[in-house]
């Protein structure tokens, strides 16, 4: 015990204390005793005073040693490593020089698009999508979870109901459930899990929806890695990253029990990206005709944009790295090797490296070796801010972060790490800023990745869809929506009940134009021959599992329809507006628009005199 005229050292006052505590307790605050972490209990009072104060701390530590691999000695251990890199300040990619990585250009359609999308929707049939949802979209200004932001405000389709869509109509076409992985956090988990229950599982089976959730990690107070506290018995918690769903998917058994199911791709998707299965299954065809273990999906890149930049990272003596050079880190990078004037445009006006938009296709064989060999811990890094050149102490705590996108540094046995770029609003647009930060970029002819950028571009994939199939589409004029650049039309949804790939739309339309601020959406299986949509108007076709719908010779140019209304300055700032619309700025209000529903299983018809069943 200690004497009295001193205070009590963490572990003499841990000790008084041991009688509270259980075995595993005792044995975990022991070991970190020992590992120079007395300051977590030397605040601590005797025993009798704020007992339960003391069990919640040890329950909060156990859980942070329960979901790391190694525990925490293992995550001190990892930091101490980590920290001193950090504090003698080593370039990770020093020596390096960047090259073009193994690029597949995607960016227009024609056969080697067809081609590569034929394969890989095929190969659909053994891959299971993993949606990375546990960020909380502070630079959005949005409340709830992400997944339920609606990608569009015509149908109002979420985020989460557009992915299941694509699922839904996947397993149906392919015979076969195709699984679904969500990551959650503490932040989005509830929110998850209610959604799916709420909406059924949006038609999903249970059985084919695992969801992982990540933890926080402890902070970290200085260079010894000491754990830092909020105060005596609050542990400070930060999140570790998008990494942690390799952790996950390891840890909790997904992976290999996926590989026993038969799935030999797993394709990573982030939250709000309402584009990414529209080059998905091209890009999985890719990885199958060129055997890409590790396939990022990429952009033309903006120079100075927050996406990552994938480089051939060469050094002599040391096998080729294709990996994505982080943002913070490219320009640094650019400067020490090949262009001393950092990231600037190329003659195409484009960053020189295509731009990672973390849609990842990762071929299981490897991934399984790596997980395994790494127990799912991917090439951990620190980002601590130093409070003096002395470099020992930090501004304000750090934690290890890890990055999902930086699986290759694991690679070891040759595997085949390439790039597939598409034209970007086609395979990305993501829902990320709020109006003021959207619009600022806008100006300065940057991405605006807002809610209403991204819905802009979910139309404009559509009409994309149908140029494609040979139909006459006419733009509105673009405007501008509190500084944001907007197509009000046409207005095309083409629900994955529709088509999946561009294939199929191209089979299911025939001739037929659309034009001014318009409205077609089709949800199910329905054929369009010789359909004219404008002057505004609005054509809705939905038709359940196992009807078929013939539309022909169809001329839709008046009626009731969807209205583009900008939100005045009181209504966006207003309570009384759904955060979905006040973070994009505008909604599309329905005048009573007719809904042709085919409810009943069957051959329909529709054309100017109506619609009918024909068989
Ligand atoms: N996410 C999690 O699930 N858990 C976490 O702990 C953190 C995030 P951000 P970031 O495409 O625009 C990435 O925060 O990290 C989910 C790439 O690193 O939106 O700034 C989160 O829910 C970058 O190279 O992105 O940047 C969301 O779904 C570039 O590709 C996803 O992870 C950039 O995304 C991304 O989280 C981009």
């Amino acid at each position: 015990m200690p004497n009295s005229s001193q205070p009590a050292t963490g572990s003499e006052i841990f000790y008084a204390n041991e009688g509270l505590l259980s075995q595993e307790d005792k044995a975990l605050a022991e070991t970190l005793i020992a590992d120079g972490q007395h300051h977590l209990f030397s605040g601590w009072d005797k025993p009798g005073i704020d007992d339960d104060k003391k069990l919640a701390f040890l329950k909060r530590l156990r859980g942070a040693h329960r979901s790391y691999p190694g525990g925490l000695p293992g995550y001190i251990k990892n930091a101490r490593v980590l920290l001193a890199d950090a504090a003698t300040g080593s370039n990770p990619y020093d020596g390096y020089a960047p090259e073009q990585p193994d690029i597949v250009d995607l960016s227009e359609f024609g056969d080697a698009y067809s081609a590569a999308e034929a394969a890989g929707i095929a190969a659909f049939a053994q891959t299971a999508v993993v949606i990375v949802a546990g960020g909380l979209g502070e630079r959005l200004g949005y409340h709830g979870i992400k997944l339920d932001i609606p990608v569009e405000v015509t149908g109002h389709a979420t985020y989460l109901a557009h992915y299941a869509g694509v699922i839904r109509a996947a397993s149906q076409k392919l015979g076969r459930p195709i699984p679904l992985v969500i990551m959650t956090s503490l932040d989005t988990n509830e929110g998850t899990v209610a959604t799916l229950a709420a909406n059924k599982n949006f038609g999903l089976e249970s059985g084919q929806i695992t969801i992982l959730r990540q933890e926080l990690v402890p902070a970290l107070s200085d260079i010894e890695a000491h754990l830092a506290l909020e105060e005596t018995y609050e542990l400070m918690m930060k999140p570790h990253g998008h990494g942690d769903i390799h952790m996950l998917l390891h840890s909790s058994g997904t992976a290999r029990r996926l590989a026993e199911e038969g799935v030999r791709y797993l394709l990573f998707v982030q939250d709000t990206n309402g584009q990414a299965f529209n080059a998905a299954f091209a890009a999985i065809g890719v990885s199958e005709q060129r055997g890409f273990d590790f396939n990022s999906i990429a952009v033309n890149r903006v120079p100075g944009e927050a996406v990552g930049g994938i480089t051939r990272l060469v050094k002599s003596g040391s096998p080729d790295l294709t990996i994505n050079v982080e943002y913070n880190q490219l320009d640094p990078l650019l400067r020490a090797t090949v262009s001393p004037e950092g990231d600037v445009p190329n003659e195409r006006g484009f960053s020189r490296f295509p731009g990672n938009i973390n849609l990842l296709v990762i071929r299981m064989e490897p991934y399984l070796r790596v997980l395994e060999s790494s127990q799912g811990i991917i090439a951990e890094f620190v980002n601590p801010k130093f409070s003096d050149t002395s470099r020992v102490s930090f501004k304000k705590p750090a934690r290890l972060e890890t990055m999902m996108q930086d699986l290759p540094k694991l690679f070891t046995a040759g595997e085949k790490v390439g790039v597939t770029i598409f034209d970007r609003a086609w395979c990305f647009s993501a829902c990320k800023n709020n109006l003021a930060e959207a619009s600022e970029k806008a100006a300065k002819n940057g991405p605006p990745e807002s809610a209403s950028s991204a819905e802009n571009d979910f139309y404009l994939a559509g009409r994309t869809k149908l140029r494609s199939a040979g139909m006459e589409v006419v733009d509105e004029p673009v405007i501008s929506i509190r500084g944001i650049p907007f197509t009000p039309g046409p207005r095309v949804i083409l629900r994955p009940s529709f088509a999946l790939t561009l294939a199929e739309v191209q089979e299911r339309i025939r001739g037929g134009s659309i034009s001014g601020a318009s409205t077609l959406v089709l949800d199910g299986d329905i054929r369009m021959e010789n359909v004219t949509v404008s002057g505004g108007s609005s054509l809705v076709i939905s038709a359940v599992p196992g009807a078929s719908v013939m539309v022909k010779n169809l001329n839709v140019s008046a009626g009731p329809t969807f209205l583009l209304e900008e939100l005045g300055d009181a209504e966006i700032v207003s309570a009384e507006t759904p955060e979905f619309l006040r973070i994009r700025g505008y909604e599309i209000v329905n005048q009573g628009v007719r809904i042709y529903e085919v409810s009943e299983q069957g051959r329909w018809e529709l054309d100017a005199s109506g619609l009918r069943k024909i068989g």
